[in-house]
């Protein structure tokens, strides 16, 4: 099978990559990404004679034709990612997220080609603490932010181009994703090379917001299941019971560090910044017979803030820059 993948450089593509090529030697792939501020080509260091990488944008509407044409299956990952540069600039969510994914829709269509559209849980808006409800596949859309509704938009759009045109895609909208090389703008990455580098953890608002936490390598797994067994057509939600509050979070990385578990600083709240995410994954359970890996949440922390530990290359070139970013809107509240 030859597979392109969108966005293989970055957090969630470039895990999906190396596992692919340890344990599916029959699947050919092919990055395309831009190489972002976000993406780390070095991450793919280690299967850089294993894989295509080409650098390029997924709205250059020619090379996107002639790499469709190439291949037997899109794995759409691309896309900006963080809310809060969405907040300060959301020009590239609507170039990237939306253009992007049109721009690859169309040449699916085209080639007839097979498509795996990966979203997040944030497109459902979100749910209050006290709501003893989760997101199913049939939650309304209700997103809040421009990544979420930049997002909301490209599931549309493949919803619409399977209806329509009939392409043969799938979807799958996850919850927050943790592990090994992700970008330390990302909550638990900075919080992590935060105290590594002897600054305090910065919580946002009063640390109660939560979020449903599942490791990249059981996210990457139940987008092979469903790339495998999943029904055309059809959207999967992808989640491991992981509802953690923030606060929690923190305390859980200063302890596991060492350190003194009230060493965090609270910060100016992000504006429309989402309560809870939760979501129901029966559908995946049941129907494709799915489960999750990393159960233990905190010993999946354990092993990233080993990992964070340990590859202080990866990460220390960027740091300071994403601390200064932060730092002109950032304020120290409690
Ligand atoms: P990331 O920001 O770490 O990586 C995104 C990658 O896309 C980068 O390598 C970047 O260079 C590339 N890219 C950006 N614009 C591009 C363009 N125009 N053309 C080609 N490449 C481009 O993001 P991530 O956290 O790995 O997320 C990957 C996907 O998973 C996204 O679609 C995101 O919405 C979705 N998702 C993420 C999470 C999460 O917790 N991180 C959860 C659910 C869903
Ligand atoms: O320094 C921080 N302090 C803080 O309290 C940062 C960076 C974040 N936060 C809070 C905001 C959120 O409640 O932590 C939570 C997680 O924040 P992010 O890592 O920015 O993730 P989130 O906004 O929840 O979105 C993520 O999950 C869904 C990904 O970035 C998205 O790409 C994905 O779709």
């Amino acid at each position: 099978m030859r597979a392109l993948v969108t966005g293989g450089a970055g957090f969630i593509g470039a895990n999906f990559v190396l596992s692919t090529v340890a344990s599916r030697p029959d699947v050919d792939i092919t990055v395309l990404d831009k190489l972002t501020y976000a993406a780390n080509p070095s991450t793919l260091d280690s299967v850089a004679d294993r894989i295509e990488i080409v650098e390029g944008d997924i709205a250059d509407a020619d090379l996107v034709d002639r790499l469709v044409a190439q291949t037997d299956i899109v794995i759409h990952f691309a896309a900006e990612s963080h809310n809060d540069n969405s907040l300060a600039d959301p020009s590239a969510f609507v170039q990237t997220n939306l253009v992007g994914t049109y721009t690859l829709l169309e040449a699916v269509r085209r080639h007839r080609t097979r498509l795996h559209h990966i979203s997040t849980d944030e497109v459902y808006g979100d749910l209050a603490l006290d709501d003893p409800s989760r997101f199913t596949e049939t939650t309304p859309y209700n997103p809040s932010s421009p990544y979420s509704s930049t997002k909301a938009g490209s599931d549309l759009l493949v919803r619409a181009w399977v209806r329509s045109f009939g392409i043969h895609a799938t979807l799958s909208n996850c919850s927050n994703n943790y592990g090994p090389y992700q970008h330390v703008e990302k909550f638990i990455p900075r919080q992590i090379t935060n105290v590594l580098t002897g600054a305090r953890p910065r919580l946002y608002g009063t640390g109660t917001n939560v979020r449903d936490w599942i490791h990249v390598d059981d996210h990457n797994d139940a987008v092979w299941t469903i790339i495998d067994t999943g029904v055309v057509g059809e959207t999967y939600l992808i989640g491991a019971d992981g509802e953690t509050d923030n606060r929690t979070v923190v305390e859980t990385i200063l302890e596991i560090l060492g350190k003194p578990t009230d060493a965090y600083d609270l910060v100016t709240d992000r504006p429309g910044h989402d309560m809870r995410y939760a979501i129901d994954s029966t559908r995946l359970r049941t129907e494709l017979g799915w489960s999750p890996r990393y159960t233990d949440f905190r010993a999946g922390l354990e092993a990233t803030v080993d990992w964070y530990r340990e590859n202080e290359n990866w990460w220390r070139p960027v740091k300071d820059g994403v601390e200064r970013g932060y730092a002109r809107t950032e304020k120290i509240v409690g």
